[in-house]
């Protein structure tokens, strides 16, 4: 019988989680089992106390080739109407507290831009190349691209991309701002997994709260943003780790956060 390798892999390294879309045949193009899977996990390692920050990433050749055209191409629209495609699985990442950093190498389409966009920190791979060709196939990017992209690079630059289907590579990326840093291929385990170790060592609850109150300024005015803001601070005074830092800054030690 053959053994049939998982369309994501699970590893923990320290305090991060890492997850690996794997399959590789088809770019890791994203079908019902792997984004069950991605979502499953995700919400596994939200879940697990010694966890504080979490990767995702892919192969050499693609982080992810979008959706899976083979999967889609026979659904009609009650299909997808009631199976409440997309909604049901894709977006289980947007109940993820903890920090995600998106590592990207090859190609990162359609789906699998978005996955990376709808992540909290994106790293490229000087190999990495972004596009949202949902258009060629006359479809749109219905996995948060349309909403998302002009929130990332604004709406001159999004609609460029969705109009025309332009791939884009990723120094172009990092001029637009769809992504945090640039580094070369062989460096992009090391400098994902730096940077996800150093997040995971500061205060998970300040993390969150943290991440919370960025996500915030996309979806409220600024007076709405900066109420929040100001109440999530307000609330890190009553954290133990808030006072530990502060007093580890003055006594000129590292602190030790318990994470409370
Ligand atoms: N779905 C299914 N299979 C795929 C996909 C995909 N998205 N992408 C690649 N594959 C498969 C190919 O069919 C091929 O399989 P096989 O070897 O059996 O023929 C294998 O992966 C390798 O692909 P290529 O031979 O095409 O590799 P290349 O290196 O020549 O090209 C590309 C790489 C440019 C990435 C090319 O594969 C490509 O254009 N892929 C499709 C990209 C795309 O259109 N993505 C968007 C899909 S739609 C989407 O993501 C919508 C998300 C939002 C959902 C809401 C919609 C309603």
């Amino acid at each position: 019988m053959p053994i049939t390798e998982p369309v994501v892999l699970i590893e923990t390294i320290g305090r991060v989680g890492v997850l690996t879309l794997n399959r590789p045949r088809q770019l890791n193009a994203l079908d019902d089992a792997l984004m069950d899977a991605l979502g499953a996990a995700l919400l596994d390692f939200d879940a697990n106390d010694t966890i504080g920050a979490i990767v995702i990433t892919g192969g050499d050749k693609a982080f992810a080739a979008g959706a899976d055209i083979s999967a889609m191409a026979h659904w009609s629209y009650m299909d997808v109407y009631r199976s409440d495609f997309i909604t049901r699985n894709w977006e289980t990442i947007r109940k993820v507290r903890k920090p995600v950093i998106a590592a990207v190498a090859g190609v990162a389409m359609g789906g699998g831009c978005e996955l990376a966009l709808a992540c909290d920190i994106v790293i490229a791979a000087e190999s990495a190349r972004f596009g949202l060709p949902e258009i060629k196939l006359a479809l749109l990017p219905g996995a948060g691209g349309t909403q998302r992209l002009p929130r990332a690079i604004g709406k001159a630059k999004a609609m460029d991309m969705c109009l025309s289907a332009r791939v884009i590579d990723a120094t172009e990326a990092d001029r637009f701002g769809l992504v945090s840093r640039v580094v070369p291929d062989e460096k992009l385990r090391e400098e994902s997994h730096a940077l996800a170790a150093r997040v995971a060592g500061f205060s998970l609850p300040a993390l969150m709260a943290l991440k919370e109150a960025v996500n915030r300024a996309w979806e409220a005015s600024l007076s709405e943003g900066i109420g929040f803001e100001r109440r999530q601070l307000h609330a890190r005074f009553a954290s133990e780790d808030a006072h530990e830092g502060m007093k580890a800054f003055l006594e000129k030690r590292l602190p030790d956060f318990t994470h409370r």
